[in-house]
């Protein structure tokens, strides 16, 4: 990391407060108490970046808004309004997956909410074994540390709260608010727009970290899409016809999963499985779980207190699965 690198946003932050206006090298100085030279350096390291900064002697600078924002670490850091999630941001060209690489950093101690982005992923990860296709420079995916102070059985109500903060972030994009799926998908219509991955590190008792990985498709078209997932896979900018800005999507999203995960461990489950059942509409319809006990099929009759899915079967009686895949029964 180059030296006083961890400024460059506070700059960009300031030019982006007074678009299309001249700021002297003066006031930014003053404002963040670094030096000329040290403005000039940012100037210069944003412009690598690819910002478009005016310079002119006696003005100042001025930042020219470009239709295509850089997507780096430095643009997330400039819009985050959080106290802690995704503050400390790792954004990578390539990786295998980012909650590899997360799990990697929180064994070395990495605060809570730090977070790790990757412009693609080679393999990224879904459950159970299975693959989560991520080709770059369209889509968000990321992975942030999280260390709650919970008994471990509590914390699969993670995955809810998660899929809570990512409908609430996404209906900023869209006319109307997406659909959650039990457990951890955001369905547009009825297509997977966007998958959660919660992987857990802990002892009987206590949580070493809880890895909880998003991938979120957000302007990959339909011609991108491997042929087994064209029926089935969603984006935003596919619904809207309009480019997300991926860097402004990950501030909604790490915004949306602070205020939602501080309520989950504040208050409990109640409150966020209330907010997740305004976006659930499966309860009546025909189902089909698979989980570890085997096939469930009957009549999706919610999820009970401690968000287990609830199923009614033909014979009346109600399953309870704590963990397994939905399909939607269509005649
Ligand atoms: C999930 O698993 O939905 C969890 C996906 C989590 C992905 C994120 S990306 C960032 C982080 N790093 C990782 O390595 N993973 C996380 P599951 O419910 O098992 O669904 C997987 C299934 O979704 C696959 O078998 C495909 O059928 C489908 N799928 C794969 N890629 C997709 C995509 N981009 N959009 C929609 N559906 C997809």
């Amino acid at each position: 990391m180059r030296q006083g690198q961890d400024r460059d946003d506070k700059v960009l932050k300031l030019l982006r407060a007074s678009p299309d206006l001249f700021i002297s090298g003066q006031s930014i100085s003053n404002r963040l108490g670094i030096s000329r030279t040290a403005v000039w350096k940012h100037v210069m390291a944003l412009r690598n970046m690819g910002y478009s900064i005016a310079g002119s002697a006696g003005k100042g600078y001025r930042l020219t808004p470009g239709r295509d924002t850089p997507f780096n670490a430095v643009e997330i850091r400039s819009r985050l309004s959080t106290e802690f999630m995704g503050r400390k941001v790792y954004l990578y060209k390539s990786l295998g997956s980012t909650n590899i690489k997360a799990k990697e950093l929180a064994g070395k101690g990495v605060p809570e909410g730090t977070a790790v982005i990757a412009d693609s992923q080679t393999g990224g990860k879904g459950r159970l074994g299975r693959g989560w296709f991520s080709p770059a420079g369209v889509n968000l995916y990321t992975s942030v540390v999280l260390r709650p102070r919970l008994d471990p059985p509590k914390c699969q109500g993670i995955t809810l709260m998660a899929a809570v903060a990512c409908a609430e972030a996404a209906s900023k994009w869209l006319p109307k608010k997406p659909t959650v799926k039990w457990p951890n998908d955001i369905l547009i219509g009825p297509k997977k727009a966007a998958g959660i991955l919660m992987e857990m590190d802990a002892e009987a008792d206590r949580v070493n970290h809880i890895i909880l990985g998003i991938g979120f498709n957000l302007n990959m078209t339909h011609d991108m899409l491997p042929k087994d997932l064209r029926g089935t896979a969603a984006s935003i900018m596919e619904k809207t016809g309009r480019t997300v800005d991926r860097a402004e999507f990950a501030c909604a999203l790490y915004s949306r999963l602070e205020k939602w995960y501080k309520v989950f461990v504040n208050e409990g489950i109640a409150p966020v499985l209330s907010a997740w059942k305004g976006y659930f509409d499966m309860e009546g319809r025909p189902i089909r779980v698979n989980s570890f006990e085997g096939v469930v099929s009957g009549i999706c009759a919610g999820v009970d207190t401690e968000g287990a899915l609830l199923i009614r079967t033909a014979s009346g009686r109600v399953h309870r699965v704590i963990s397994g895949d939905v399909e939607i029964v269509r005649h």
